[in-house]
């Protein structure tokens, strides 16, 4: 019997609707929490969230259709990284390999702390004829599916056994995702029989949710100690991460630092948080940074993280930060972040900790000898921008870095250029001059190869008169370009750079490093002798990418690059500018060290040359407490 207030409607359906009436709510601004759903149908949805998506039809829940499950959570990714985790999208999947496709793109929405919202369909809850088809059978453990693999990648998890369940568990994902400190892959597994079941839902399950996005305000006792420790240093630093972009603090960090006179190197995460012409910017720091932020970064007193993980590339593996008092002060949404490095703490939103900070130091100023001082590193540094950005030869072949020179002189303010692996994040990190908050996207918690071209497509729905790059390396090309599919499909005009240089340069270079002779990392043909030394490979990516439906360029010579650029950039089409570049490594070298460690024993020279460079590096590790 239904009660008066109640509405039957199956599982699936209850959850589309619920998800079409919530919302989140940041500064009075007011967004839809799941804009959309991504979905590839299969047993385990088809019937389910599949049929209900049909019956709530695309204004109340817009349905993007993907190529491969992973790309999904990717282009998910991107969405919501563009809109700063106000507006997310969801990802529904068949049972089995289509669910277990999402553990990578899980891992990285995760890892960046990127709201997604994940609805792989399960098993049945009923069992009436195990194992169906694709049904991993534990032998002790009945309960168990294959989508528990999201669980060490989720930060909720349930799986929905019964439809009254639903409610409470909706809710519970809801929270995680709106969670500026807990926010990341969220998954509610679904039972293809109880997706179908039907059940009366109480009306107000349906009433629209305003989920507020909550700028925690920093603690009177934590900001007064950070004001003390501030003021008593001599050579503050500020390391910028992404905690900047995601609480839309740029604005709180540059008064700040306009007050104070505290220079800012910054993370991959958090590049972009001041613009590359503001004095006190000085670019990436760590294994990847800029000369100007490392020497400071080893010469300072205090160390600012604001929004920051530390992660091993920022911290150039724990050798970066050398002053033998160095201290750190860590503003961060999340404990877990603030306390890393034994810092002082200041647990609060980013912007409102940078306001709070600037109010406090009113009048502070650093010494104008370090000012001076790291004003002219930052001048040095931009003459090696500029050098490696310079094509003389227009007829020549364009190297790397010649290509960020073209692509920085065709860019606007607002265009967007993503990347996430390969030999492109580091050249990037060191090189790119970011102009607005939104422009470097930068995967790289992650780090994940193939995450450009899907997130391209998010970033374009998020922002749909932004022009959008995709930069992307042929390993990455061949790893995931399924995606170029869905952007001609949606009709969205994103660019891609294409950079062919037959294989993994990146991982080659590390490998050559770190004794392993650039083993297993070029894309040539197998030679006489058994190993792949042979002729490149004779693929052509760009046909390939032509075959997808995208209008695609062919750049020989530099000036070719640079009205190829134009062109895509000017065209409504989804556009992929193809180059071979000249391998010719013209980047900077690391100015800071990453520790991947080198075999202990080898009967070859080179990796027992590179050992004794590895326990050099090593040995300058520092633990700070
Ligand atoms: C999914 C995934 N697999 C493996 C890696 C390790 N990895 C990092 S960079 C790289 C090679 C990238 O090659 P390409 O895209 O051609 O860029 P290039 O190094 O040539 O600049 C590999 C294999 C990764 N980051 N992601
Ligand atoms: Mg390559």
């Amino acid at each position: 019997m239904s009660h008066p207030t109640s509405i039957r409607l199956t599982v699936a359906q209850a959850l589309v609707r619920f998800l079409s009436a919530q919302y989140t709510e940041r500064d009075g601004v007011r967004r839809r929490l799941i804009a959309g759903t991504w979905g590839i149908f299969g047993h385990g949805n088809v019937a389910g969230v599949g049929q209900a998506l049909l019956e709530a039809g695309e204004d109340a829940m817009p349905y993007h259709q993907g190529r491969n499950e992973q790309a999904m959570v990717h282009a998910a990714v991107g969405y919501a990284r563009q809109l700063n985790r106000l507006s997310a999208q969801a990802v529904t999947t068949s049972i089995g390999p289509g669910a277990t496709n999402l553990v990578t793109g899980a891992a990285l929405a995760t890892i960046n702390r990127l709201p997604v919202l994940l609805l792989p369909g399960d098993y049945f809850a009923t069992r009436p004829a195990d194992p169906l088809l694709q049904q991993l059978e534990h032998p002790t453990e009945a309960d168990v599916s294959v989508n528990d693999t999201l669980r060490p990648v989720s930060r909720y998890f349930d799986r929905v056994t019964r439809p009254e369940a639903l409610i409470p568990s909706a809710l519970q994902a809801m929270r995680v995702l709106a969670d500026p400190a807990e926010t990341g892959a969220v998954t509610l597994a679904l039972p293809q029989d109880v997706q179908a079941e039907a059940f009366d839902w109480p009306e107000e399950f349906f009433a629209e949710r305003v989920w507020h996005v909550r700028r925690p305000a920093p603690d009177p006792v934590e900001l007064a100690a950070a004001v003390q420790a501030i003021r008593a240093a001599s050579r503050p630093l500020i390391v910028a991460g992404g905690g900047i972009h995601h609480s839309e603090a740029e604005e709180a960090l540059k008064a700040l630092v306009d007050a104070t006179g505290i220079p800012v190197a910054s993370t991959q995460a958090g590049k972009g948080s001041l613009r590359h012409d503001h004095p006190a910017d000085l670019g990436g720091i760590g294994h990847t940074g800029t000369a100007a932020s490392d020497d400071l970064a080893r010469t300072a007193d205090l160390i600012i993280g604001v929004g920051t993980r530390y992660t091993d590339f920022t911290t150039a593996s724990g050798t970066l930060f050398q002053h033998p008092d160095v201290r750190f002060l860590n503003l961060n949404i999340t404990a877990f972040d603030a306390h890393k490095l034994a810092a002082r703490t200041l647990v609060c939103d980013a912007r409102a900790g940078l306001e709070a900070l600037a109010r406090a130091l009113e009048g502070h100023r650093v010494d104008s000898p370090y000012e001076t001082e790291y004003r002219a590193g930052k001048e040095r540094w931009e003459q090696i921008v500029e050098a490696v950005y310079r094509a003389d030869d227009d007829s020549a072949v364009p190297t790397q870095t010649q290509l960020l020179g073209a692509l920085d002189a065709v860019v606007g303010d607002d265009d967007v250029v993503i990347n996430a692996a390969g030999s492109l994040p580091g050249d990037l990190h060191k090189l790119w001059r970011a102009r607005g908050p939104r422009q470097y996207h930068l995967e790289y918690g992650y780090s994940c190869m193939g995450y450009e071209i899907p997130a391209a497509i998010g970033v374009q729905q998020a922002a749909p008169d932004t022009p959008v790059w995709a930069l992307v390396g042929d390993g990455t090309y061949l790893m995931m370009p399924t995606e170029i599919v869905t952007a001609v499909q949606e009709g969205l005009p994103v660019n891609m750079v294409l950079i062919q240089n037959h294989g993994y340069a990146s991982i080659g270079g590390l490998s050559e490093t770190v004794g392993g002779e650039r083993f297993g990392t070029a894309y040539r043909h197998r030679a006489a002798d058994g190993t792949f030394t042979g002729a490149p490979l004779p693929v052509d990516l760009a046909a390939n990418a032509a075959s997808l439906g995208m209008d695609v360029l062919r750049a020989k010579t530099v000036r070719e690059l640079r009205e190829a650029l134009a062109t895509a950039r000017a065209s409504d089409r989804p556009t992929c500018v193809y180059v071979e570049t000249d391998p010719t490594p013209t980047a900077p070298p690391a100015e800071a060290w990453w520790d991947v460690p080198v075999a202990e024993v080898a009967s070859r020279e080179a990796a027992a040359g590179a050992r004794q460079t590895y326990e050099r590096e090593a040995a300058t590790r520092r633990r700070h407490l």
